[in-house]
């Protein structure tokens, strides 16, 4: 029966790296089901960072980024050998689990990730975090305007109002009724990075008698993110 197992060889192109995308299904329920505070739910925010935590130690990425209910998940050494069966359905078990250990709450249904894995060059992983980015900005924008227009107008007159906008009205119609959205926290414009930095360790070597410096690196989950660039990639070791 072994051979009915079709998909059970494939694997992502050998020496490429790979982005893998999780994404929450169906968290427009979960997080009416759980009460999400709208438009940004900070705790939410601090479990999805801790479900990053978690795959980084676990699968050890160069990078992960996130915003909203997605992941992305930067690999040099792909695990379970580039097999794609594996890596989804591991990596993004994983991920539900890790989210239900951090939130505690009872849950209507169990949640889960879906996950896809996306082959990349060196030159494109600027690029696929720049896109993410901008989506993030995009989701900020949106997530703000309808939680505005749903606090003064029935919610499908709000919905009919924000479908006829493009962002930069938004942006113009929030910043007259006095909310300026450049001043919104960082993590809900630009999202959050999860990628290891090195701190150092001053010890005392006893046999030579004198302090010794050493770097020991740790897991950093970054909730004040610049805009993405290479000069950004660069200085966290991710391009060279
Ligand atoms: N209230 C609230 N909802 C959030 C937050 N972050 C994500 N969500 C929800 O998660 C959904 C994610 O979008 P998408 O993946 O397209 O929807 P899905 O198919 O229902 O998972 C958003 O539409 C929101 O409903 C948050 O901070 N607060
Ligand atoms: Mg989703």
């Amino acid at each position: 029966m072994k051979e009915y197992e079709v998909y059970s060889s494939l694997r992502v192109p050998k020496n490429s790296k790979i982005i893998m995308r999780l994404d929450g299904r169906s968290f427009h329920s979960l997080a009416r089901d759980l009460k999400l505070v709208k438009p940004y739910d900070e705790n939410f925010y601090k479990v999805i960072s801790n479900v990053c935590r978690d795959l980084f130690e676990e699968f050890s990425p160069l990078f992960a980024y996130t915003f909203s209910d997605e992941i992305s998940l930067l690999f040099d050494n792909v695990p379970f050998d580039g097999r794609i069966e594996k890596l989804d359905s591991v990596i993004a078990g994983f991920a539900s689990s890790s989210f239900v250990i951090h939130y505690d709450v009872d849950f209507k249904k169990p949640p889960a990730f879906d996950s896809r894995v996306i082959p990349v060059s060196d030159g494109d992983i600027l690029e696929y975090f720049k896109w993410r980015q901008d989506e993030s900005w995009v989701n900020c924008v949106n997530s703000h305007g309808i939680s505005h227009l749903k606090s003064k107008y029935p919610n499908n007159v709000a919905n009919d109002k924000i479908n006829g906008m493009n962002l930069s009205d938004i942006h113009e119609l929030l910043f007259k009724e006095g909310i300026n959205l450049n001043d919104v926290e960082t993590y809900k414009k630009r999202g959050i990075a999860v990628y290891r930095k090195n701190k150092k360790v001053v010890g005392f070597n006893k046999k030579e008698n004198k302090e010794q410096t050493s770097y020991r690196s740790y897991i950093h989950i970054d909730w004040e993110i610049p805009k993405f660039s290479e000069e950004f990639f660069k200085d966290i070791g991710v391009l060279k």
